[in-house]
């Protein structure tokens, strides 16, 4: 099952969006398989962000994901990455569509409430990156032969 590593940022916790942002993917009918409230270390933000590292944006991108805590989320099914980043919107707030989380809560790039994978490789490293494995949970629904085909 394809699994996607989602982050409610700092802008998100101190709004108090997490429950919005897990009720979306719940909604969505995402299964969730772990999640831990944290301060993000300099390092783990540096090791998640460093595809952007030297670009015009990556410091402040830095001192956002550390500026406070995040709660980050391990969520599966059927296309979850390209499922989950539907629901984010666009990295844009000004680009993502009516109805997505961050066109509906948002309104700059440096404070875009979320991230998610953005490949179903990039899923399985993030999630290897933020979670142990026994920090994830094997588990079915009663209702997951009614969303998963
Ligand atoms: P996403 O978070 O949608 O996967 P990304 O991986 O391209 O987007 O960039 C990571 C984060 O960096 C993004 O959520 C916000 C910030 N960012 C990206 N492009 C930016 C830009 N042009 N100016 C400022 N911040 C940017
Ligand atoms: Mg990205």
């Amino acid at each position: 099952m394809e699994q996607s590593l989602i982050l409610v940022k700092p802008d998100g916790v101190q709004r108090g969006l997490i429950g919005e942002v897990i009720a979306r993917l719940e909604r969505r009918g995402l299964r969730l398989v772990g999640a831990k409230f944290m301060q993000v270390s300099q390092e783990l933000a540096e090791t998640h962000y460093a595809i952007h590292k030297g670009k015009s944006f990556y410091d402040p991108l830095i001192r956002y994901i550390t500026s406070a805590p995040v709660m980050a989320m391990v969520w599966e099914g059927p296309n979850a990455v390209a499922a989950v980043r539907q629901t984010m919107g666009a990295t844009r707030p000004t680009e993502a569509a009516p109805g997505t989380l961050r066109h509906d809560y948002a309104l700059e790039v440096g404070r875009n409430l979320t991230h998610a994978s953005d490949t179903t490789e990039n899923g399985i490293k993030e999630v290897e990156l933020w979670f142990k494995p026994y920090e994830l949970v094997t588990w079915s629904r009663e209702v997951d032969r009614w969303i998963f085909e």
